[in-house]
């Protein structure tokens, strides 16, 4: 028997499961976790963790997890080599290629991609070498209208700016509950805390949600709203400032195009106008729009609830034009766009190209192309209408669109068409089992950690590294999208990744050399490429962005400058402050200024009015979602800690609602749309409002023929049998809230 002094060890690392980032500490005990908690050193978190970050053992241990790759056969799946499963996808993908058309290919990426640092590196290769024009991902079923408008204003999509919550005094926060999503584009963890700490010194927050959600609960201030109609009420707030000549957008105003034409652009949006289609009274309206006015340091941030929503996009961009209206763009304790420390600097005064979308259309309904995506609502159609540009094979990576994305039960009948499909997922579930190989990575604790992707959206300039706590059995997840990318680029299921790997490399290290103002100016990519520290390519990457960027040691130019094993060195991370101004030098618009008005946001202005503001109000019974603090989107309730249920999946009605409808709290209900009819229990709460029901997503796992032992037992309804395949408006994001559902007694 092994001595519990000496095997049993402590390791510190950051959660991948969320936005948060919050600093975990590990107790490991031979092969397995036998303790999770905050690390109360974790520079960021302090402490923090909730309910998912102590089932990661779970997960590692769940015995449902795929080790060993499945291929399918006449009798269900059998476990395979690596290399036999390979072998089997370049058999499958290798015909259907040689056909000559590259679009018959697909690829669908999912959430994990964007919390996984080999995911998030390697997908690239692999669009690129599927060159295929059918990319779709979880961003146009979530924030798509977000990348939208900071393109248009700021030339630049992944310009995101994000509250400054620690020093902002009155926050505008609509369509999100951090309390239980713990943020969303907004990396800061533990944001109850910041937010009642925003409270308590004598700020003030204010949430529009049709749910008193447990954010509302510890609000200033809630307003429940009709769901959809965001973008006319945000509109009505500009119309106020504007008209009341509250409007100071200071130094904005001298890098800011648009402001003038607003007046006649917003004169149809008057607080009145919009009071019944929102349910907001016009009184409110009018004393919030002076109140965030007012405020010194205000922010206004929109979230999932209004981006999935119709009229996303003018939700979106009507967010922006209030912080640039009120001065708070770009300023502390207002919106701010986050630096990375693996970011490049931003130098120089601004300007470039710009940002435009529909560079190409879906081939079906012809929807515009945005950040080389197309909306996933038209991707089953894609799948079945025949024709040149027909999807014949899928591959996902990291994603379970059957229960994600609108009309799953329709999309999963589609995938039953396909020649064939490939899942990079670690589980056989309701996505998967339409595979004919599912390549399982690694467990989260099987792999290094740098939160590239959160770390851009993050309040403070944070850097954390963490080395694989384990082992793993198998490849990576980036050495198994490399052999993906090499068997789409026809060099064969035996290829050898490492070619990928130097690719990805000298082109970063190129990028940088051949920068104007680079650090590296002179100096041998050889010899850079020598240098880099790292087990793992991945690693590699992560010291070399580490080390040229701002806070980096520029390979020895800066004797404590940042690197990898700075970071390794620092187990509880490295803060390097708050956000800082980035404007105008992070601007990429042509004119090298905030371009706030754009064809586009005219045509969406025109379409509102038509659509919305001049049609009579609508009563009929509006669907919309809800997260809760346990779950993560479709795929972690298969860990019996996480897992207390179907009772989570419940349709939440209003008491009013309800007696009209002789219906009983606990009672099953049928849920009918467009698309499909659900039987689900009913919950009757006061916390919703009238005229709008809510079913969380992510449910739906009584189908057959999947390892989903623990979910299966409490298999819950798909909201996206109800939702159904329309968008938002240009960004292509789906509707997911806001859909016309009728309910009844089952
Ligand atoms: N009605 C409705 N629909 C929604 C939403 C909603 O609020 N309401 N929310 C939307 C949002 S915001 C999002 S982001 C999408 C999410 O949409 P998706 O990303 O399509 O779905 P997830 O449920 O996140 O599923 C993730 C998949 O990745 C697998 N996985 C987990 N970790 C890893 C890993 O490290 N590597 C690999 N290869 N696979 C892994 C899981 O097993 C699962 O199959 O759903 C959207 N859909
Ligand atoms: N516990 C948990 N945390 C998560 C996830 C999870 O599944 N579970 N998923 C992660 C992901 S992928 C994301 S994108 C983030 C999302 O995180 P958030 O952006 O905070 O989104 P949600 O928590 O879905 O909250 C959206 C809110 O919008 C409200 N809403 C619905 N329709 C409307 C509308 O028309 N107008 C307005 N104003 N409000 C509306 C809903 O009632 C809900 O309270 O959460 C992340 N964190
Ligand atoms: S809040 Fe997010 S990052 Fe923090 S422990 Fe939970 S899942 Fe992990
Ligand atoms: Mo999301």
């Amino acid at each position: 028997m092994s001595d519990p002094a000496v095997s049993e060890r402590t390791v510190y690392r950051t959660c991948p499961l969320c936005e948060a980032t919050c600093g975990l500490e590990l107790t490991v005990r031979d092969a397995r976790v036998t303790r999770v908690r905050g690390d109360r050193e974790d520079v960021f978190s302090a402490g923090y963790l909730c309910p998912k970050g102590v089932a990661l053992g779970e997960l590692h241990d769940d015995p449902d997890r795929l080790r060993q790759p499945l291929i399918r056969t006449a009798d269900g799946f059998r476990e395979a080599s690596w290399d036999e499963a390979f072998a089997h996808v370049e058999a499958g993908l290798a015909p259907i290629l040689a056909r000559g058309d590259r679009n018959a290919v697909a690829l669908y990426a999912g959430n994990p991609v964007s919390h996984n640092l080999g995911a998030n590196v390697y997908l690239r290769p692999l669009i690129r070498a599927l060159a295929s024009r059918n990319f779709y991902s979880a961003s146009t079923v979530d924030q798509m209208p977000k990348h939208v408008v900071s393109g248009l204003l700021f030339g630049d999509p992944q310009a995101l700016p994000v509250p400054d919550v620690d020093r902002c005094e009155f926050l505008l926060m609509l369509g999100a509950n951090p309390w239980e999503s713990n943020g969303s584009l907004w990396t800061a963890p533990n944001l109850p805390a910041r937010l009642k700490a925003l409270v308590k010194r004598g700020g003030k927050l204010v949430v529009i949600d049709p749910r008193r959600t447990r954010t509302a609960a510890h609000a200033s201030e809630h307003h429940a709203i009709r769901p959809g109609s965001d973008a006319l009420w945000l509109l009505a707030l500009a119309s106020v400032i504007v008209f009341e000549r509250l409007a100071k957008p200071d130094r904005l105003a001298k890098i800011t195009s648009g402001l003038e034409p607003l007046r006649e652009l917003l004169l149809p949006f008057t607080a009145q106008a919009v009071a019944a289609h929102c349910g907001i009274a016009a009184q409110d309206t009018e004393r919030l729009a002076r109140e965030l006015a007012a405020s010194p340091a205000a922010a206004v941030y929109a979230r999932f609830g209004t981006h999935a929503a119709r009229f996303g996009t003018l939700a979106a961009w009507a967010t922006e034009l209030l912080n640039v209206l009120t001065g708070n763009l770009d300023r502390a304790g207002g919106v701010m766009f986050p630096r990375g420390a693996h970011e490049r600097a931003r130098d120089g005064v601004g300007g470039g190209k710009g940002f435009r979308i529909g560079r190409w259309h879906s081939r079906v309904r012809g929807l515009p192309e945005v950040m080389s995506e197309l909306p996933v609502a038209t991707l089953a159609e894609e799948i079945t209408t025949p024709g040149q540009g027909q999807i014949r094979a899928l591959l996902t990576v990291a994603g379970n669109p059957v229960l994600s994305t609108p009309e799953g039960a329709q999309l999963a009948r589609a995938f039953d068409e396909l020649e064939f499909m490939v899942s990079v997922d670690i589980y056989l579930n309701e996505t998967s089992r339409h595979a004919d190989v599912i390549l399982p990575p690694p467990s989260p604790l099987e792999r290094s950690h740098y939160d590239m992707f959160f770390y851009r959206l993050s309040v403070r300039a944070i850097a954390n590294y963490s080395a694989p706590v384990f082992a793993a059995a198998g490849p990576d997840e980036a050495h198994i999208l490399a052999r993906l990318a090499l068997i789409a680029r026809g060099e064969g299921a035996g290829a050898d990744t490492a070619i990928v790997d130097r690719e990805l490399l000298d082109e970063l290290i190129h990028r940088e050399l051949s920068h104007p103002q680079s650090l590296l100016a002179g100096r041998d990519a050889d010899d850079i490429r020598a240098s880099l520290d790292g087990d793992v390519p991945c690693d590699r990457v992560v010291d070399f962005l580490l080390r040229t960027g701002p806070h980096g040691d520029g390979f020895g130019q800066r004797a404590d400058g940042l690197s990898l094993a700075h970071l390794r060195a620092h187990p509880h991370g490295l803060d390097f402050g708050a956000m800082q101004p980035q404007l105008p030098a992070l601007l990429k618009t042509p004119s090298a200024r905030i371009e706030l008005l754009s064809d586009l946001v005219r045509d969406e202005l025109a379409r509102i009015r038509r659509e919305l503001l001049e049609q009579p109000p609508q009563d009929s019974l509006l669907l919309i979602g809800r997260r809760e603090f346990q779950s993560n989107n479709s795929w972690m309730h298969n860990l019996p800690s996480l897992a207390t249920g179907q009772a989570h999946c419940v349709l939440q009605m209003h008491p009013d609602d309800a007696r009209r409808r002789g219906l009983l709290d606990g009672g099953a209900v049928a849920v009918r749309s467009a698309a499909a009819r659900v039987v689900v229990p009913l919950q009757v709460t006061s916390a919703i409002a009238p005229g709008v029901v809510s079913l969380p997503h992510g449910y739906g796992h009584g189908l057959a023929g999947m390892r989903l032992s623990v979910a299966h037992e409490v298999p819950g309804a798909s909201a996206n049998d109800l939702t159904v395949c329309e968008v938002e408006g240009p960004s292509g994001n789906a509707i997911l809230n806001g859909v016309a559902v009728s309910v009844e007694a089952a």
